[in-house]
Formats: structure tokens, sequence, C-alpha cells
């Protein structure tokens, strides 16, 4: 049976934060070319429909923490605080991997950054998992510390925040439709990013809970990920339609 190598978890963390500045210093400037952004930026390029890329690329994420679990021997059960924290994870991929992707209705994605996005989630998965499943130690009563409750609090409100945000950008398109509207109600009233604020919400909820340096590293790389994402969305919205909400923000309510 596999064991904990501490050195491994803080290497593969800190090459997780410096994938997160790398991405930072990408995207800043020009847009990740997926989704809105992509026609005008790469016109000639492989495509996948978006429910098969989104299930193929999340999937690791999902099936590479539930692999470790399995392969761990004896079963790691104890204590309850380590068990919660592992569903926590399983439970959003869940959610991304085998019930988002079927209710898209996103355009193709390119296989290019499939790719990517699919080896992302290999690595993530393994990380994320390796460490909860194999090194973390909590107490027993981790279950009642403050940064456990504040923590799953927060990963609760923002996996509710994201969720129903991508309800609402899925409503706005009927089946088959590919064009963008405005979106409305929600979180959206306030941030042209409100899935984005969701998620990152999440996984600095899910750090604080598990208070672990994989999933800050994590939190990090979703900031420097989506953040930019949601600011360069909320410029595509300004500049495409002349009566967009003046006071929404991009990312922060009422802030930014
Ligand atoms: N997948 C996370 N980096 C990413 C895919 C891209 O889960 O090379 C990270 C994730 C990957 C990225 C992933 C990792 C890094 C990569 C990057 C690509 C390049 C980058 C690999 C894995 C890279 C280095 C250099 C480090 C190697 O047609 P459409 O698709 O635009 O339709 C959209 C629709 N919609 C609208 N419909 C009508 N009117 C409007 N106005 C509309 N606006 C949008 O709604 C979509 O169908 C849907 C959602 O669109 P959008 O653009 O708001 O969200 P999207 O970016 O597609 O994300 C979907 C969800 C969302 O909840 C988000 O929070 C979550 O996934 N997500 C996304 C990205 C990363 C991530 C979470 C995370 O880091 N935790």
């Amino acid at each position: 049976s596999m064991q904990c190598f501490p050195s491994l978890v803080l290497a593969l963390s800190s090459l997780l934060g410096a994938l997160a500045l790398l991405q930072l210093s990408l995207y800043l400037r020009v847009p990740s070319r997926y989704g809105k952004h992509e026609e005008r930026l790469c016109r000639a390029r492989g495509r996948l429909p978006a429910r098969c890329a989104w299930f193929l690329q999340e999937l690791p994420s999902f099936l590479v923490p539930a692999l470790l679990l399995a392969l761990r021997s004896p079963p790691r059960l104890e204590p309850l605080g380590c068990r919660l924290l592992c569903c926590l994870f399983g439970w959003h991929y869940f959610y991304r991997t085998f019930i988002y992707p079927f209710f898209t209705r996103g355009r193709p994605f390119p296989l290019q950054l499939l790719f990517f996005g699919t080896l992302f989630c290999i690595y993530n998965g393994f990380l994320q998992g390796y460490y909860l499943i194999y090194c973390a130690e909590y107490p027993n009563d981790w279950c009642t510390d403050i940064r456990f409750t504040s923590g799953l609090l927060l990963f609760l409100l923002g996996m509710g925040i994201n969720i129903h945000s991508d309800l609402l950008l899925r409503q706005l398109r009927k089946p088959g439709e590919v064009t963008y509207k405005i979106p409305q109600g929600g979180l959206f009233t306030y941030v042209s990013g409100a899935n984005y604020f969701g998620e990152i919400v999440e996984w600095f909820g899910f750090a604080i809970a598990t208070w672990s340096l994989p999933a800050f590293a994590f939190a990090f790389f979703t900031l420097c990920c989506i953040g930019p994402r949601a600011y360069h969305h909320h410029r595509y919205y300004l500049k495409t339609f002349t009566d967009y909400p003046k006071s929404r923000k991009a990312l922060i309510p009422f802030v930014f």
C-alpha cells in the first residue's frame, strides 16, 4: 500500500502555485481561448462537443481520488473530519463530471485546451486525494474546530452560488442555440462572473476547512484561472451590449 511522502506533497503544491502564477501572467491580458473568447482568436482548431469535453476533462478529478481511496488498505474511515473533507471534494466533482456536462448548452470545446485541462484534473485530483487519504491528520474534534465549520459553510455557500449561476447561464439558451445574452438574476445582478465567484469562494472554503497546503494551492490556482476570465467576460459584455447594467462588477460584488 502507498504511504505519505510529505516532500511529494510540498513539491506538487509548489508546482501548482507556480502554474497558477504562469496562468495569471498568460491570461491577465488575453483570455483563455474557449467559450465566448474563442472565435476571434483561433478559428481552425479541432473541437469536441461541450458535453463530451467537460465530462472527459473533469472525470479524473473524481476518478483519481476515488481510486486512491479504493487502493488504500486498510480503508481509512477515521476520524470523521477526514471522511467529510474527502466527501466535499468528491461532491463537487460528482456534480461537475456527472451532472454539469449533461445539461450544458455550451459550444464545442477546443481539443488542445481539453488536453491540458484533463492533465490538470489528473494532477490536482491526485494531489488533493493523495493528501487527504494518505497524509492528512486531524484531531478527533476537527469537526467542531472553527476552521472546519467556517470553511464548510463557505464551501457550501460557494457551491450553492456556483450551481445556481451555472443554471441561470444555461437557461439563457434554448437547446441548440449558441448566442450570448445578458445574464440576469441571482448573483449576476451584482457581478458578470457569478459562477466563478461561487467557485472561488467554494475552494477557499475547502482550503480553510482542510487547513492544508494542497487545498490552498488549488484555491489560489482557481483564483488565477477564472478570476481573469471573469474580468474578460465583463469586458466582453460591456463591449457587446450597450444596455449592459452599469453598476455590475466583474467578479466581487460592489468591489471589483
Ligand atoms: N476546467 C477548471 N493552463 C478548465 C477548463 C480550461 O474545471 O493551459 C480549470 C475547470 C482549462 C482549465 C480548467 C485549466 C487550465 C487550462 C484551461 C485552458 C487553458 C489553461 C488548461 C481545467 C492552461 C496552463 C498554462 C497552466 C497549462 O458557448 P459557451 O461555452 O461560451 O457557453 C457557456 C454559457 N454561457 C452563456 N450562455 C449564454 N449567454 C451568455 N452570456 C453566456 N455566458 C456563458 O454558460 C457555457 O456553457 C456556460 C459557462 O460558461 P462560462 O464561460 O461562464 O464558464 P466556463 O469557463 O465554461 O466554466 C464552467 C464551469 C464554471 O462553473 C466554472 O466555475 C468552472 O466550470 N471552472 C472552470 C474552469 C476551472 C475551474 C472551474 C477551476 O479552476 N476550479
